[in-house]
């Protein structure tokens, strides 16, 4: 198992008092309309195991590595700049993973911060994991970096065995909220904690 911790921002004050209702924005979360708003590479499963939710998800196919993304923006995820600029959009981002029998193909879940030039302001990844044919839930916390235009939520698969890459993703979601302003709870925002769950 891949034992690196991963560092998130907590936010007392979200979980305080949300002031968004928690609204999924991704597109085709769960890949029931096949990879429909989704880019790069990837390929749709539909058994063996069976879906986490519906009739499908995404993983490799016959290939060494793939990597599948989807793009948001601020209208898209439904905050404004301003929010963003303030340091005010906390992001609730992961998924669903799995693989293949016992074995060792990985996948893993990023969440990128882009500006309006598409540079890079910040990354998040929730590590390498495979789960031995088993859906696990993978969920991370952070707060979008002023300057923020694009999130780039993506999935990294990395084939260790056999023909196809098993590094399976389904109901996937990237949650925005809204952090309350002028809070002395908003403080708590820069907190760094460590979070990941274990199966
Ligand atoms: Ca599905
Ligand atoms: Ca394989």
């Amino acid at each position: 198992m891949n034992a690196k911790s991963v560092l998130v921002v907590v936010s007392m004050g979200a979980l305080a008092c949300a002031s968004a209702s928690a609204t999924n924005v991704l597109v085709n979360p769960g890949f029931e309309d096949g990879l429909t708003s989704w880019s790069g590479g990837g390929a749709i499963r539909g058994g063996d195991p069976t879906p986490h939710g519906g009739l499908a998800y995404l993983f490799g196919g016959a290939v060494s590595s793939f990597y599948t993304y989807q793009m948001l923006t601020p209208a898209t995820m439904g905050v404004s700049e301003a929010d963003i600029d303030a340091g005010l959009v906390e992001i609730d981002f992961g998924g669903w993973q799995a693989g293949w029998g016992t074995q060792r193909d990985e996948g893993k879940i990023e969440i990128k911060f882009l500006d309006q030039a598409s540079a890079t302001l910040a990354t998040m990844d929730l590590g390498w994991f495979h789960s031995n044919h088993t859906w696990t839930e993978r969920s991370g916390v952070t707060v979008a970096p002023a300057g923020t235009r694009f999130v780039e939520f993506g999935f990294y698969g990395l084939r260790h065995d056999g023909s196809n890459c098993d590094a399976y993703l389904d109901d996937a979601f990237v949650i925005p909220q809204i952090l309350p302003s002028g809070s002395t709870l908003a403080m708590f925002a820069l907190a760094i904690g460590a979070a990941r769950r274990r199966r």
